[in-house]
């Protein structure tokens, strides 16, 4: 058997369908979203990412704006930018993109966006908040958009044993949380998986629903999947291949070609959680637009 395809390009395109009303209704009420992007240096696949992000709040109407800041500012420069976002209201969700390279640091430039403007989830209040399952919390972009990939293609991960290998305070952690939430898409089972897992294989055959974020490329075959699993692979791993015209391929962090005929349903790479990651960004940003209107 051949697995079924979550589509993760036409789901986050019908989540930006659903968001496109949405800004519409609130501009009519004069409040446009507003979403600045941070981006710190030239690392490439940030840089193409932060492009997408910019273009998909174009699309939906948003106000939107990138700040390219050169790899050599200072701590002190950054902060500053961000107290001034902060008291800026046209903005109403900023976003770092991480990583930020060194010797700058993430947490203390994350600590420092306003809680209600942390669209990505990653200020300790969201963090907190999402754990606790607080509705108004920002869930961070890529852990929402496996929720929301599972939900719209109709798998329930109530009462199921769902087995996430990685355990990043950007993926695995968070997305092991809201499994394990009392809503729906929650109410799993749910097993963490890590660097120091012995034997990872005993865990990841037990697994009705396999999330993957290990960040490394194919690390999980065919082998290592329980026939009839749900598999979702959140890598985006570049791969040096000199026949394709950018000189790399993307793989995930599972090895596609032979999980598909063991799983019941995989999501591909490109084309999977990578898609969703933008458009639950517009999500929390729309919701951002609205807290604040609310506040
Ligand atoms: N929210 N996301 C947020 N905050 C950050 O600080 N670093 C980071 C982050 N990461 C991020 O933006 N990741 C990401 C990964 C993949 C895609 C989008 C965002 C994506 O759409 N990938 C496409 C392929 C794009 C390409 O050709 O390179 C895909 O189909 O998977």
């Amino acid at each position: 058997m051949t697995a079924r395809i979550i589509d993760g390009n036409a789901i986050g395109k019908a989540i930006r369908e659903e968001l496109g009303a949405e800004v519409a209704d609130l501009k009519a009420r004069g409040v446009t979203p507003g979403l600045t992007v941070v981006i710190v240096g030239d690392d490439p696949a940030s840089q193409v990412y932060v492009r997408m992000k910019g273009r998909a709040a174009d699309e939906l109407g948003m106000k939107s704006e990138t700040i390219r800041l050169p790899v050599t500012v200072s701590e002190p420069d950054v902060l500053a930018l961000v107290d001034r976002l902060n008291a800026d209201p046209m903005v109403h969700g900023i976003l770092v993109q991480s990583p930020l390279p060194r010797p700058l640091n993430f947490d203390r430039v994350v600590n420092r966006l306003a809680p209600a403007k942390d669209v990505d989830g990653f200020h300790p209040v969201n963090v907190g908040l999402v754990v606790r399952g607080d509705p108004a919390a920002f869930r961070p972009c890529t852990p929402a958009g496996v929720i929301e990939l599972l939900v719209r293609s109709g798998v329930d991960p109530r009462g199921r044993h769902a087995v996430v290998v990685g355990r990043s305070m950007i993926v695995g952690r968070p997305v092991a949380n809201m499994l394990l939430q009392d809503v729906p898409g929650g109410n799993a089972t749910v097993t963490v998986c890590h660097t120091k897992t012995a034997d990872l294989t005993r865990y990841t055959r037990e697994a009705d629903i396999l999330v993957v974020a290990a960040g490394r490329p194919e690390v999980v075959g065919g082998a290592m999947i329980k026939p009839g699993a749900v598999v979702i692979d959140v890598g985006v791993n570049r791969v040096d291949d000199p026949n394709r015209e950018k000189g790399y391929r993307l793989v995930g962090d599972v090895a596609f070609a032979e999980a598909k005929e063991v799983a019941s349903a995989i999501t591909p790479v490109p084309g999977g959680v990578g898609p969703m990651t933008i458009a639950m960004l517009m999500k929390n940003t729309v919701q951002a637009a609205r807290q604040a209107r609310a506040a």
